[in-house]
């Protein structure tokens, strides 16, 4: 796979496609950041950003970790020690995950966030962008309450961090689209560079195929669930066999294939006795969603694999978690 590709691949959104382009062409050494408010469990919404991390260290690329305890803070996340504690169970989660050490750097936003120069500079962006700017930028991240001025400056704090963390490249879920894009904008206001960003897809919600999957609502995969967990959370999830003619469901089953476990594994086995044909074996993520719909998988065969390769996937991180907590 070329550089391009394995920038790009599983990508919703390049922006733009000329800039990254560039960067393709060598991207040994430049450094792409992904940024999180810290929480204790890791949930497959940060796999799959995590997922792009690493196919940015096998591009080359230096990844770059915002542990973001300050934004946190604003988002109401938790008192300030809560949030640095969570933090500390996310970084060792991530690299239990796969996350070449080496090549990534682990950044508390509380580390230059609170400079001298940082500040002066958040209150000229301030002075450069309306309220209401702010707050069309943070409406995906924040949600429906009332928004406070806290939520205001949030997204401008993220476009400066930025430029403050030295990067070529921001990453995040498709949540963050319009945080980059105020970003993209306002970054030349001060006279710094504007920088491509790559947003990750949203998953469906597992039991609808509607929406998004959410941490906080619905179900949702995370690094605590057990082997038996997987297994009754995807067997519960919506599966049906043929594509929505209408278009509007997803099949939350087969992006988890897509998004989580192709990515990871150079072939998927999908064990059958041999009355129902016998073992079936994928290298590329089209050959399955074709023997999904023709009929040549059946779902609850589909849905068995994929707990096993999710609970191979999280089993690391799950063992971190534990050996934290005892
Ligand atoms: C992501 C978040 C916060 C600050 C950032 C700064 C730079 C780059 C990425 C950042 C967290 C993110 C979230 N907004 O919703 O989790």
């Amino acid at each position: 796979m070329d550089s391009y590709e394995l920038l790009t691949r599983n990508a919703e959104e390049v922006v733009t496609d000329e800039e990254v382009r560039d960067l393709a062409e060598d991207p040994a050494g430049k450094r792409a950041y992904v940024g999180y408010e810290p929480s204790g469990v890791l949930h497959l919404g940060h796999l799959l950003t995590a997922n792009k991390l690493i196919d940015l260290q096998d591009a080359g690329m230096e990844v770059v970790i915002l542990l973001a305890d300050v934004h946190a803070y604003l988002n109401e996340k938790g008192t300030f020690e809560e949030i640095r504690e969570t933090a500390e169970q996310m970084k060792a989660q991530f690299l239990a995950y796969g996350l070449d050490e080496d090549n990534a750097e682990f950044v508390y936003g509380s580390e230059f966030q609170l400079e001298e120069e940082y500040t002066l500079d958040l209150h000229h962006l301030e002075r450069e962008t309306t309220m209401n700017r702010a707050q069309r930028a943070m409406a995906e991240i924040q949600g429906d309450e009332t928004a406070k001025v806290s939520h205001l400056v949030y997204p401008l704090m993220q476009t400066l961090d930025i430029e403050y963390l030295d990067l070529d490249l921001a990453v995040g879920g498709l949540d963050q689209r319009k945080v980059h894009m105020l970003a993209r904008e306002k970054l030349p206001d001060l006279e710094y560079e504007v920088r491509p960003a790559l947003h990750t897809p949203i998953v469906a919600d597992l039991t609808s195929g509607e929406g998004k999957m959410s941490s906080s609502e619905g179900i949702t995969i995370s690094m605590e669930d057990s082997t038996a967990d997987l297994e009754e959370k995807v067997n519960a999830a919506f599966c049906p066999p043929t594509r929505d003619p209408e278009g509007d469901l997803e099949n939350p089953v087969l992006e988890l294939f897509e998004y989580h476990v192709f990515p990871r594994f150079d072939e998927i086995v999908v064990e059958r006795p041999e009355k129902y044909g016998g073992d079936l074996t994928y290298e590329e993520y089209e050959a399955l969603a074709a023997d999904l719909e023709s009929g040549e998988l059946h779902p609850a065969d589909a849905k068995g694999t994929l707990a096993t390769y999710l609970d191979e996937l999280i089993a690391p991180g799950r063992e971190k978690l534990r050996e934290i907590r005892d």
